[in-house]
């Protein structure tokens, strides 16, 4: 039978009872919950009319670059649902490419040939993902421009893209989780990928505990990054949601909601608080290396619910630190001194103290400051020079405030305040130039709003996000919104690394592939019948020819085609069409790739050249013969 949904989360929020001085949900239970239904503005008068924006400051660098002039800086954003990355330039904003991950993508011939489709199926073969918070591999603190890593909240998946080839190389399905939302890089090395498991699903989710949501569990995941294998996982009370890492190897924290393990809204808000959980990492590899585990689908799973006898003692291997309820990120400042939990139902964001960690779970020892920002606060970021930007996701608007001053004032306090600047409209991530190294870099600050509303042609009812760009300086210039961007549903995060910090090939390396696929030339250009009814076929690809001009195979071969760019230029992509039969190959220089179909309809079949590579590209043709059997 459906559970009928009888409650009614709004009015049991502002029926709270709201008296306690350090937890500031005054007030914003009811926007909040009216904000995050969707009809976000001046439910308590906070609709943003109460700041500055945009100063027209002289001082402020020019975010257009001219033709042929190339931005300082990637962006990688998170493309949610379409399941893809995206490549931004900054600060023109422009968006330079587009990286399927978890969705297939003609274009890129990804999840088309064969070995992008394996990748694809022995992940789970979902058609789709939606990936929240790329991450990008480090070394020494900084990024190395290696690799970067994302999570699929909709099936539970991490994958990585190879930063040489902007390519995913790597999937995989993260057992005993249904969904993974937070995605962390350790730091300073990437010796794990850390993902928070958000949904508390029965373990093992086999259709044992269905009705006893009490015995679901919520589990944080440590994954190999070279052999993307999930190493351990760890246990927890409530639902994990967000995690960053320290800057020294030793913690992941991670935000989390819903401690009463509630399946409804109301039972997930019923009290007033909900807790960090700070993950102990060597603390937790000793657990492992001491036996203390369960070992479930070939995971190791350590015990991090409160009760556990791990948790007992000096040094427990999870912390618990009280914050308000219902936070929803963190992240870790530059210096790594703090974690700074945003409150998102309460207007403030929760400051941890790091290195308090090492000894304490106790708030009045490991809360180093509750600076009151505004309605709906979602995420932080930094400049470098001691500030903190944090969106607010109800009032539309982007908060500067003074980190240091915010461990000076009282709780609650609005003095390290600086300055608020209206965004278009509510906010979710909010990221400046590197400020997820030790060393931001300032000067551009990115934030990623839900709701366009009425900053664009309307388009239908389906509306584009709206990504502004907002000069910073280093923190001590006024902030002020320079672009609107139209962004596709729906990133939800973004990263940045400068230029120099990557260094991608503009061709294959052919070596790079040598275990797994031939390099066919045009002499090389072959077909060998290989059992009864499979057949593989071999040729190049240059302008403006195939390596043969027709080939025939019989009526319900299965054919594995394989196809190689010979042209050595960069730019001079060429894509392999066979109408009728759902293939698409995109080869670029010096690749090769294959794709495995079978023939079921005798007649006649032109492959073509997708690509547009030359003047004679309509004429770059093939033929395929299907003989009737
Ligand atoms: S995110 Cu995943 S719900 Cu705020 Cu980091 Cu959008
Ligand atoms: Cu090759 Cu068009």
């Amino acid at each position: 039978e459906p559970t009928p949904r009888d409650d009614s989360p709004t009015l049991e929020l502002a029926g709270l009872e709201l008296n306690r001085r350090d937890f500031m949900k005054a007030g914003a239970a009811t926007g909040a919950m009216a904000g995050l239904a969707g009809c976000s503005g001046n439910i308590l008068g906070g609709g943003g009319d109460s700041t500055t924006s945009g100063s027209g400051d002289s001082s402020t660098p020019d975010h257009k670059v001219p033709p042929g002039e190339h931005d300082e800086y990637y962006g990688f954003w998170s493309g949610g649902q379409s399941g893809e990355i995206r490549v931004v330039g900054i600060p023109s904003m422009r968006v330079l490419m587009r990286i399927p991950v978890f969705n297939t993508e003609a274009s890129r011939g990804y999840g088309y040939d064969d070995e992008t489709a394996e990748m694809l199926e022995e992940a789970g073969d979902y058609t789709w993902g939606d990936n929240h918070h790329p991450v990008l591999s480090e070394t020494d603190g900084d990024y190395d421009g290696e690799y970067l890593w994302v999570n699929d909240k909709a099936n539970g998946r991490i994958a990585r893209v190879n930063l040489k080839y902007f390519e995913t190389d790597a999937m995989t399905d993260v057992p005993n989780v249904q969904s993974i939302h937070g995605c962390a890089a350790q730091s300073p090395d990437t010796g794990y990928i850390f993902g928070n498991g958000e949904f508390r699903v029965p373990l093992p989710n086999d259709g044992r505990d269905v009705n006893t949501p009490e015995n679901y569990t919520s589990l944080f995941s440590a994954v190999n990054p070279q052999t993307m294998e999930t190493e351990w996982q760890v246990e927890v009370d409530g639902n994990l949601d967000i995690v960053d890492t320290d800057k020294d190897g030793r913690w992941a924290i991670a935000s989390s909601y819903n401690d009463e393990e509630g399946v409804t809204v109301s039972e997930m808000t019923k009290d007033d608080r909900d807790y960090v959980k700070a993950f102990d990492v060597p603390a937790i590899e000793e657990a492992v290396e001491a036996g203390d585990y369960r070992e479930i689908n070939g995971v190791p799973i350590v015990d991090g619910t409160r009760d556990s006898s791990l948790n007992q003692g000096d040094s427990p291997i999870v912390r618990y630190i009280p914050t308000p309820k219902s936070p929803h990120c963190v992240e870790v400042g530059p210096n790594g001194k703090y974690a700074f939990v945003a409150g998102k139902l309460s207007p403030t964001v929760t400051m941890l103290d790091i290195e308090a960690l090492d000894s304490s779970s106790d708030p009045d020892d490991v809360v180093a400051g509750r600076p009151k920002v505004g309605l709906g606060p979602l995420h932080t970021t930094f400049d470098g020079n001691g500030h903190a930007y944090t969106s607010l996701y109800i009032d539309s608007q982007a908060a500067k405030w003074d980190i240091e001053a915010a461990v000076e004032a009282e709780a609650g306090s609005e003095d390290p305040i600086m300055e608020k600047v209206d965004v278009h409209y509510n906010p979710g991530h909010i990221q400046a130039l590197e400020a997820m190294t030790t060393d931001p870099d300032g000067e551009w600050l990115v934030s990623l709003n839900k709701l366009s509303k009425d900053r664009f042609l309307p388009v239908g009812p389906i509306h584009p996000d709206n990504d502004q760009l907002i000069h910073i300086g280093q923190g001590d210039t006024e902030m002020e919104v320079v672009a609107d961007h139209p962004a596709y549903p729906e990133p939800h995060d973004c990263v940045f690394a400068h230029k120099d910090k990557l260094d991608p090939a503009a061709t294959w390396d052919k070596e790079d592939y040598a275990d797994e696929k031939e390099f066919i030339t045009q002499d090389d250009t072959r077909i060998e019948r290989t059992g009864d009814s499979s057949v593989d076929v071999k040729m190049s690809s240059m302008r403006s020819e195939f390596g043969f001009k027709d080939f025939t195979v019989q009526e319900g071969d299965e054919v594995t085609l394989t196809v190689t760019n010979i042209e050595g230029v960069r730019d001079v992509i060429h894509g392999v069409a066979i109408p009728e039969h759902d293939v698409h190959l995109a080869i670029a220089p010096q690749d090769t790739r294959e794709a495995t179909f079978t023939v079921d309809s005798p007649g006649v079949y032109w492959i073509y050249c997708t690509y547009f590579c030359s003047a004679l590209h309509l004429e770059m043709r093939s033929r395929m013969i299907v003989e009737p059997s």
